[in-house]
């Protein structure tokens, strides 16, 4: 859903500013005074700024407080388990391969050889979180399982040949169930 919202979102911006291009393009092409178009702009231009600012601002406040990260971390730190992963040329390792929905867990991964990248998608393929897995540096991650079913890890970071197969299924398993 998200990337259909992004997809259009994108076509009716780049709709919009080829219009601003033709509009420019049109009026160039005609003889005019400047001092009073230029005096127009520059109106134009501090309400454009003023509402630019203020558009930005109320998105920021409405989208940062969306951001699961801080939460899942608290969560993750109380009573998560901890899960190390290692990514390598072309598979993906996991300490632990039990998961339960409601379980907040906390991926600590990192690489045997080069860098690839976590990427940890949910049953209808839908990335719902990720991060880079570095040779000797271990970056963390938390999650919360929501519902049960097979989700992927796929390696987000191109290492060579095999990097299409890097792919590990991880089983959920719902609540109280075996
Ligand atoms: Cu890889």
């Amino acid at each position: 859903m998200y990337q259909s919202i992004a997809w259009y979102a994108t076509l009716f911006f780049v709709f919009l500013i080829a219009l601003a291009f033709s509009f420019v393009y049109g009026e160039s092409r005609k003889l005019k005074e400047y001092g009073p178009i230029q005096e127009k702009g520059y109106k134009i231009r501090k309400f454009y700024f003023l509402g630019l600012v203020a558009i930005m601002g109320f998105a920021s406040a409405i989208s940062l407080s969306k951001l699961p990260y801080h939460n899942q971390h608290a969560l993750a730190k109380e009573n998560g388990k901890i899960v190390d992963v290692t990514g390598m040329q072309f598979s993906w390792q996991l300490s632990d391969e039990n998961f339960t929905v409601g379980e907040p867990v906390q991926f600590r991964v990192t690489s045997k050889d080069v860098t690839h990248g976590f990427g940890l998608y949910d049953t209808n393929m839908e990335l719902i979180a990720q991060t880079q897995a570095m040779p000797e540096y271990t970056n963390t991650v938390s999650i919360t399982f929501d519902k049960p079913g097979t989700y992927k890890i796929l390696c987000l970071e191109y290492c060579s040949a095999g990097h299409h197969v890097m792919i590990k299924d991880i089983v959920v398993k719902p609540k109280g169930g075996k």
